[in-house]
């Protein structure tokens, strides 16, 4: 097929329509894995909205932390790393964790010790501008924190803090309780098909700003942040807490499998969710083995996914969501 490889990720703008690119390249220079990890690291090097990789969401003590998800169809091959601090490669410690261990998820502080044992060099994630967002944040003190959900305690002069929403144009809060931020972009979610019409599909993401230390999305979870097998591929962004409770990508996929197509594989996958949770914000991408793709979300105001080809034509679509 002269369109292989085709490469599908989340969000519409520029640092993701690059990723994509990357992805398509490298494919045809070193099959799937290849092109996923170097578009995945693509996005983490140019820090991608500030959403995916260094300089992105501190949690409560200022610590950006990533996770990462590389899932291989062929052989149901996975490596995955959440909470790693100190490293700005994610997708390519996960792709170490597939490649060098027997593992499928390595955390925390282990799994910076298991990158650096692999050759990786320890950096700090935070910036200057992670560092203000931080300072400003804990200059709404002593209001609660959403993803605490506790009243605060008026004798204390700090903490538990809550975002400035001034600041960060936080307007809603979620069905789970939590702050939703509608003005963000999230987590690179990517899916491949080679030339052999093989599957890859992963995520790298640096999570939810002010998350309590330890927080874990549900990027780096196979089955939630991506999922691929011989039938097709699928991952999600958006709110992670709420998602991985539906593992959404899997449940896509799975539809595929029974020979949904993959719009409407990803239309059921963020109705189950909708269902229990009615403002969840988030976004399904897929793609089948056969290049068709389909995209579904919920609750974000034009959701923008791209598609890239051989050719070298970057598509980036803009859809309105449920
Ligand atoms: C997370 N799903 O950590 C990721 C990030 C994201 O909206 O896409 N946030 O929850």
């Amino acid at each position: 097929d002269d369109n292989l490889p085709v490469v599908i990720t989340t969000w519409g703008s520029d640092g993701f329509e690059k990723a994509t690119k990357k992805a398509v390249d490298a494919t045809l220079l070193g099959g799937r894995m290849y092109g996923l990890v170097e578009g995945l690291s693509t996005c983490e090097a140019l820090q991608c909205d500030t959403t995916v990789g260094y300089g992105g969401s501190p949690d409560e003590n200022g610590e950006t932390c990533l996770d990462a998800l590389v899932f291989d169809a062929e052989g149901m091959r996975v490596g995955a790393v959440a909470n790693l601090h100190r490293i700005r490669d994610a997708a390519k410690v996960a792709w170490g964790v597939m490649n060098y261990t027997k593992h499928t998820l390595l955390v925390g502080e282990s799994a910076t010790q298991f990158a650096k044992s692999i050759g990786f060099v320890e950096q700090e994630l935070a910036t200057n501008e992670t560092k203000s967002w931080i300072e400003s944040w804990k200059n709404g003190k002593c209001q609660p924190n959403f993803w605490k959900n506790v009243s605060p305690d008026p004798s204390s002069s700090c903490g538990p803090y809550k975002p400035n929403p001034s600041v960060y144009k936080y307007t809603s809060v979620n069905e789970a309780g939590y702050l939703v931020e509608k003005t963000n972009h999230d987590t690179i979610g990517m899916v491949v098909l080679d030339l052999e019409k093989k599957i890859s599909a992963g995520t790298s993401s640096n999570g939810a700003r002010f998350k309590i230390p330890g927080r874990v999305g549900d990027s780096p979870v196979p089955g939630a942040g991506a999922y691929a097998n011989s039938f097709g591929g699928a991952a999600a962004t958006g709110d992670g807490d709420v998602m991985m409770r539906f593992l959404p990508s899997f449940y896509t996929v799975s539809q595929m499998e029974l020979g949904t197509k993959p719009g409407k594989a990803t239309t059921k996958a963020i109705k189950r969710i909708l269902a229990v949770y009615p403002k969840f914000s988030g976004a399904v991408v897929a793609m089948n083995s056969n290049g068709n793709f389909g995209v579904a979300c919920a609750n974000i105001n034009k959701f923008g996914y791209n598609v890239a080809y051989r050719n070298g034509t970057v598509f980036t679509f803009k859809i309105a969501c449920l």
